[in-house]
């Protein structure tokens, strides 16, 4: 089976003479006047305060925990401290010029045993309240993800959390709801779950992320993520449905999901073979959840094929609740790092196989390599691939793309001084090129995109690869947690400054 794809860690620590992205040119093209700019957080990875006021323990704070370390020895007990410092990170956010703010709720913060008919948190309520109040103080619009990989440890416990497609579904209604009646009358951007493919593969299939369940680990990897999947997908669409019925026509919000995929090229771009290979790795990565929130439909027929009865079914009530669910998503919500070669692999396909049969790789069959390595080896420098999946999602979903994360760690930046990480060149070049293919994507192609939120506001806790990678646009020190801002956060409030303009077309 194909191992390479679960490689978590993998930092790139110097750049090799390939590496320095400085050979692509950068064009920073046009972008739309009403075009919108932030950055992008999850709340285990920067709040902190994991046992502060009253929050409920999360799968993270576990998952963190177990001996032997499966987190680098590391944990998100203290990360950033944004729970203790959030006033002085909203002025950092309006230093920036930023125009939103993307955040998750800490689901366990504000319900701490996750369930429907469990006792709430107001003290986890009241700083939700307080953080979007300073961001619309600031004029910064909230965007609020329910759920980004913090299960509350007390569902998890209780029935599996997402293995119980009924349970969930039901206590994750209740948790919506609260969230909607609570914190609706501001916020008007919602997304539902953040990247479901990794909450199914990762954390259910190889382990690698929370709640750490495989074959070898009390798991099922043939059955458990195609499971998990089919809840988050029934989760999503009822709470779709509630925000549409009970809160919509009074609050006048939008409601989505984020996915997240890479794009995949063929392997060998003359082989039918591997071009059909390129498409059905996408149809399994982005197709799984695309296909039924946002056409309405079963999964793409190429996962029914290889799956079969794995793969669980959709009950005709059910396609009608998907049907009827469609026109309430508003938005794509698109997480997108990089890209890959895709292999078609000459065996039947592993019954634990999520791919599509597909070896993935930084390399073709010409010994090409897609883009420079960044921080991260998985995570190469790829814009041409990033406004081809624009395209590929656009051509499937019709629907306008809000770019809901990207970034990158540069290479060798876990082992900088503050000096040298906060001369972060390498990251306002991949934000550069990636926003040149935004622009192309939108003049050239005409996808229609409307926003951009760079992971992320400041280096955080990484999940499994613990406080090495640092994506953030703001450095932080894990010891005395000052937060330094580093050039990639005035290049983007000076490229977005620069490069909106009103064009006549
Ligand atoms: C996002 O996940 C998360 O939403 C965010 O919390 C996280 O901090 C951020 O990205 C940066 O990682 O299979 O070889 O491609 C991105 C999920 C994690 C999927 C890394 C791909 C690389 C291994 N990605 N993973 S590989």
């Amino acid at each position: 089976m194909n191992t390479n794809m679960f490689k978590a860690g993998d930092e790139v620590l110097a750049a090799d003479s390939y590496s320095t992205v400085n050979d692509i040119p950068i064009e920073e093209l046009p972008l739309p006047v009403d075009f919108v700019w932030g950055a992008a957080t999850a709340a285990y990875q920067i709040e902190g305060a994991a046992y502060e006021d009253g929050k409920g323990r999360s799968i993270w704070d576990t998952f963190t925990h177990l001996e032997p370390s499966r987190t680098n020895g590391e944990n998100g007990d203290v990360t950033c401290d944004h729970y203790n410092r959030m006033p002085e990170d909203v002025e950092l956010m309006a230093s920036y010029g930023m125009d939103v703010y993307r955040f998750s709720i800490a689901w366990s913060r504000i319900i701490p045993l996750g369930g429907r008919n469990d006792p709430l948190n107001e003290k986890g309520i009241a700083f939700y309240n307080d953080l979007i109040d300073r961001l619309l103080a600031h004029k910064i619009e909230p965007v609020v993800t329910l759920f980004h990989w913090d299960t509350p440890q007390g569902i998890y416990d209780r029935y599996g959390a997402f293995l119980n497609t009924t349970e969930f579904r039901a206590d994750f209604e209740h948790y919506a709801r609260l969230c909607f009646s609570r914190f609706g009358d501001r916020v008007k951007k919602w997304i539902t779950f953040n990247e479901p493919y990794i909450i199914s593969v990762f954390g259910h299939h190889s382990g690698v992320l929370a709640p750490g369940r495989s074959t070898a680990n009390g798991g099922d990897s043939r059955v458990e993520p195609w499971r998990v999947g089919h809840t988050i997908i029934l989760s999503h669409t009822s709470v779709v449905q509630i925000y549409a019925t009970e809160f919509q026509p009074s609050q006048f919000g939008t409601i989505s999901i984020a996915l997240n995929s890479h794009f995949y090229e063929p392997w060998d771009a003359t082989s039918s073979v591997h071009i059909d290979a390129a498409q059905r790795r996408l149809e399994f990565y982005v197709g799984w959840f695309g296909d039924p929130i946002f056409l309405g439909k079963d999964y793409p027929a190429s996962m029914r094929l290889q799956l079969g009865s794995r793969l669980p079914e959709f009950s005709p009530a059910e396609i009608e609740l998907l049907r009827q669910s469609v026109p309430i998503n508003t938005f794509y919500g698109m997480n997108h790092y990089s890209t890959k070669y895709a292999r078609a692999l000459p065996d039947p396909p592993a019954e634990d196989d999520c791919t599509g049969n597909v070896e993935e790789g930084p390399t073709n069959n010409k010994g090409e390599e897609i883009g420079p390595a960044s921080g991260m080896s998985w995570l190469r420098v790829a814009p041409v691939g990033f406004r081809k999946l624009l395209n590929w999602v656009w051509n499937r979903y019709q629907l306008p793309i809000i770019v809901t994360e990207n970034g990158c760690p540069c290479p060798g930046e876990s082992q900088m001084t503050l000096e040298q990480a906060v001369d972060d060149k390498f990251r306002s070049r991949y934000i550069g090129l990636y926003l040149d293919a935004i622009s192309r994507a939108i003049y050239e192609d005409g996808v229609p995109v409307q926003g951009y939120y760079v992971w992320s506001l400041m280096d955080n806790f990484e999940w499994s690869a613990g406080y090495g990678p640092r994506y953030g646009i703001t450095h932080v020190n894990y010891n005395s947690l000052v937060r330094t801002p580093k050039n990639s956060a005035s290049y983007l409030r000076k490229t977005f400054r620069e490069r909106r303009v009103a064009r006549q077309e």
